[in-house]
């Protein structure tokens, strides 16, 4: 079991991954351009966790890329679904983690708890389509984010719209909306002048959220205000899966212009934090805090944004990675499993 934070993960199962032909209806055809250039990436406040190589702040270069203005939705993914019969890993293990807190008796009982992070349950039968197990449904959130989705789910549906996951430096650049060094993409306070920004936990972690945000779970993806690029949630509602290997290192000698991550890894980096991110737990739905998850995990706070275009190498999407078979003590566990 490999858990970070706030998520939890399994160890790489090697299942095949395939990879679906392209829509061939457009998709995805209003993202935002944003112009590239350099912008101070990373933090070093002390807010921050050093140890997940959030600094150090440096200078890096993007080439123009486009970026969707909301996480991908419940409709969107069930139309790659059903144009494709595409089947996610979660329902080909047959689980997904779920919050505790949103089961039903019975599906409490028939899941196994995650012990490195009680709160959450390996529910069967939970996938994107049924988000807390047997009898839970979508009809009501076809306009919230997809969530129990896997960093290889997630790159199956980016082929078929013709479009990539954003690189982790493209992901920072886009969620700071213009804004330079500020903690959140709106600025430094989480609520300026009481108002709330984003979806994430109020109360005392994990027994009591009070909603006061308006969402104790997803919220609908053009939920809150935009930052100055016009993107939407992207700190807290769900973690968004990016295209780098993660490394808490790397990035330090790495090349900072248009940098793609580490050539190799066995967890894949996530950012934003979601709706189960609270101040006084884990402070990771700052801008530039980073957590990651191995490729094929999937949990009901786990989602993703699409981009397009940038450098050369990334105009096209990439063919599927062979599966993993990692080395489980090189896996990147979280700080924030307590
Ligand atoms: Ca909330
Ligand atoms: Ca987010
Ligand atoms: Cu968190």
């Amino acid at each position: 079991m490999s858990t970070s934070c706030c998520t939890p993960g399994h160890e790489p199962r090697g299942l095949p991954v395939i990879a679906p032909p392209r829509s061939p209806t457009p998709r995805h055809k209003h993202m935002i351009r944003l112009p590239g250039g350099t912008f101070l990436m990373g933090a070093e406040d002390a807010e921050g966790y050093r140890a997940d190589g959030e600094g150090p702040i440096r200078t890096v270069e993007l080439h123009p890329f486009q970026i969707e203005a909301t996480t991908v939705t419940n409709a969107q993914f069930a139309a790659f679904a059903k144009a494709t019969g595409y089947t996610t890993e979660a329902e080909r293990f047959g689980f997904s983690f779920v919050f505790e807190g949103f089961l039903t008796e019975e599906n409490a009982r028939a899941s196994e708890i995650v012990h490195a992070a009680p709160w959450w349950r390996a529910t069967p039968g939970a996938f994107w389509k049924r988000p807390e197990g047997p009898d839970s449904s979508i009809t009501s959130r076809q306009n919230h984010p997809v969530v129990h989705v896997s960093w290889h789910d997630a790159r199956a549906y980016c082929d078929w719209s013709g479009t990539r996951l954003p690189t982790e430096a493209e992901w920072e650049y886009a969620a700071r909306g213009g804004l330079e060094q500020r903690r959140f993409p709106w600025g430094d306070e989480l609520t300026p002048g009481g108002r709330h920004m984003c979806n994430v936990w109020q109360g005392d972690f994990p027994h009591v959220n009070t909603g006061e945000d308006g969402h104790l779970g997803t919220a609908p993806v053009k939920s809150y205000r935009p930052n100055g690029y016009g993107l939407y949630n992207t700190v807290g509602n769900v973690w968004e899966w990016c295209a780098d290997w993660f490394s808490p290192t790397f990035h330090r000698t790495a090349p900072r212009d248009n940098p793609t991550g580490p050539p190799d890894g066995s967890a894949r980096v996530m950012r934003g934090g979601s709706h189960m991110c609270h101040a006084s737990y884990c402070n990771r739905y700052r801008v530039a805090a980073r957590s990651s998850n191995t490729p094929d995990s999937s949990a009901g706070n786990i989602g993703f944004r699409v981009a397009a275009g940038g450098p050369p190498e990334n105009k096209h999407p990439t063919t599927h990675h062979k599966p993993q078979h990692a080395n489980p003590s090189s896996h990147h566990r979280g700080s924030c499993t307590w």
